[in-house]
């Protein structure tokens, strides 16, 4: 049966850093190719509708994740925070795989990307999963702790504002329209990458609540991956509304 290999762990968890500098280096200059930025003319085929793709590239960090936690034999009881730190990583991508999908009014989504997403969505879910399941060690209070906490808080602040904005930019469109508008209310009032910035902060608040390298590692990515995205979707709203609110930022607010 399977075991702690703490030498996994940290090539795993290294190995997720280095793609994250490297789409840190990829994406700063030109944007991901998906959603508005996009070139249609460029693949007209090889796109997959939004809501297939989604379901299916986000699958694996809610399946990989909950399967290792299940199939753990024996059944991993103790500590608490293990399974529940577990468990909220599950609950997001419950919500990114079972909900976001069904109701998404995006534009097709390239298949290429779609293939890296899902390779992308297996490792980071079996990193998470088996870190958290076969190798952390918390002290029976860990739920008290300062750190799981304030990680908790911050997880659960983040998760609030990523749906709440998921939800404001899907309200820009009537089903079937592919059109882009400009995102109102919420914290969109602040800046154009809302949803991001909400997903960034969930991340780190889990990288605080469960205080490993795993984590960390996966919180930096997503930062690398959405972070210069919102800067992109900034300059395009920038550059298409000549009305856009002068004040807003890119991702955080009032900063930059
Ligand atoms: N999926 C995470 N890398 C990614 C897909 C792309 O969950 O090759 C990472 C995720 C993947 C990426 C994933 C991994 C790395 C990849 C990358 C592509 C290249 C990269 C594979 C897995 C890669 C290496 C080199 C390392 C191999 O038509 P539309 O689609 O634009 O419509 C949009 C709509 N909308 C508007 N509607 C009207 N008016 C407007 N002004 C609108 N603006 C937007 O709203 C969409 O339907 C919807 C949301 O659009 P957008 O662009 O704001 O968000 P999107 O990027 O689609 O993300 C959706 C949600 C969001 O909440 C975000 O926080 C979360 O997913 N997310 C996304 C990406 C990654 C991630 C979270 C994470 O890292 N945690």
């Amino acid at each position: 049966s399977m075991q702690c290999f703490p030498s996994l762990v940290l090539a795993l968890s290294s190995l997720l850093g280095a793609l994250a500098l490297l789409q840190l280096s990829l994406y700063l200059r030109v944007p991901s190719r998906y959603g508005k930025h996009e070139e249609r003319l460029c693949r007209p085929r090889g796109r997959l509708p939004a809501r297939c793709a989604w379901f299916l590239q986000e699958l694996p960090s809610f399946l990989v994740p909950a399967l290792l936690l299940a199939l753990r034999s024996p059944p991993r009881l103790e500590p608490l925070g293990c399974r529940l730190l577990c468990c909220l990583f599950c609950w997001h991508y419950f919500y990114r795989t079972f909900i976001y999908p069904f109701f998404t009014r995006g534009r097709p989504f390239p298949l290429q990307l779609l293939f890296f997403g899902t390779l992308f969505c297996i490792y980071n879910g079996f990193l998470q999963g088996y870190y958290l399941i076969y190798c952390a060690e918390y002290p029976n209070d860990w739920c008290t702790d300062i750190r799981f906490t304030s990680g908790l808080f911050l997880f659960l602040l983040g998760m609030g504002i990523n749906i709440h904005s998921d939800l404001l930019l899907r309200q820009l469109r009537k089903p079937g329209e592919v059109t882009y508008k400009i995102p109102q209310g919420g914290l969109f009032t602040y800046v154009s990458g809302a949803n991001y910035f909400g997903e960034i902060v969930e991340w780190f608040g889990f990288a605080i609540a469960t205080w490993s390298l795993p984590a960390f590692a996966f919180a930096f990515f997503t930062l690398c991956c959405i972070g210069p995205r919102a800067y992109h979707h900034h300059r395009y709203y920038l550059k298409t509304f000549t009305d856009y609110p002068k004040s807003r930022k890119a991702l955080i607010p009032f900063v930059f």
